[in-house]
This record gives C-alpha cells, sequence and structure tokens, in this order.
C-alpha cells in the first residue's frame, strides 16, 4: 500500500517537474487560433514562405477544397517549419513520402518541422476526409537545390 503511494506521488511529482522546469509539452503544442479572422487579420492572411532570423516558415493555409499557396517553394538541406491552419472543418497536412504529417483543426495551429536533402518535388494532400472535393484538395512542394 505504501509503495503504491510512494510511487504515485513520485509519478506526479515527475510530470509536475518536468512540465514546470523543463518546459517539456505534449508533442501537439496546442496554439489556438480565431478561425473567423484566419483569412483576415493573422499570419495566414498571407500565405507562404517567409524567411527571417528565425529560419524558414511556410505558412498554409488549408480550406475547402485547396492548399494556399498551391506551389510551394523551399530549399534543400535546411530545417523547414510548416504553420498551417484551417478557417472551415477539420483537414489534413501530409507531404507524401516524409514525416510531416499533421491534423489540421479550426480554432488551431498545427506545426511541423522537417528538412528535405535532397531536390525534389513532393505532393501535399489532405488526408482527412472534409467533403465532396475532398480528393482535389492538394498541392506542390518543390525542393530546390541550394546555391
Ligand atoms: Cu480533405
Amino acid at each position: 500500500m505504501w509503495t503504491a503511494t510512494f510511487l504515485l506521488v513520485a509519478f506526479v511529482l515527475a510530470i509536475v517537474v518536468s512540465a514546470t522546469v523543463s518546459a517539456v509539452h505534449p508533442p501537439s503544442h496546442i496554439e489556438t487560433i480565431d478561425p473567423a479572422v484566419v483569412r483576415t487579420e493573422s499570419e495566414f492572411s498571407r500565405p507562404g514562405v517567409i524567411e527571417d532570423e528565425h529560419g524558414i516558415t511556410v505558412v498554409v493555409l488549408a480550406e475547402l477544397y485547396r492548399f494556399a499557396p498551391e506551389t510551394i517553394r523551399v530549399p534543400a538541406g535546411r530545417p523547414i517549419r510548416f504553420r498551417v491552419t484551417s478557417p472551415d472543418v477539420l483537414h489534413g497536412f501530409q507531404i507524401v513520402g516524409t514525416n510531416a504529417n499533421v491534423v489540421v483543426a479550426p480554432g488551431y495551429v498545427s506545426e511541423v518541422v522537417t528538412t528535405f536533402p535532397e531536390p525534389g518535388e513532393y505532393l501535399i494532400v489532405c488526408n482527412e476526409y472534409c467533403g465532396l472535393s475532398h480528393h482535389l484538395m492538394q498541392a506542390k512542394l518543390v525542393v530546390e537545390s541550394t546555391p
């Protein structure tokens, strides 16, 4: 009995310490956004590739039945941060053949970071059924060789 109580307290303490001291969070990293203003008043009103001192970020809007931008160009060999949200319904964002695969829910910003070692072209698809034209919802990622 005392062993179980001790283990339970130690387990709870380990969670509290890792969450507060080490800032360990669940992998979902919940970042919320108001879906009503996504198209007009947020970074998603101008989707595209942004390069600044933090690196390369690709802002993607997933909506019925398209991704914006429809063609994304990024350099090979550098970490690329994809930030995706939806103003309407649940979508998916999957870069086929890579480990980039996130659920895109209205009200949340989904983020995935990945690096493409070689130049090439990738298909981006929605992998959550979102309506009658779900199968048409796709975009193209062009990974270009770095100079
Ligand atoms: Cu879909």
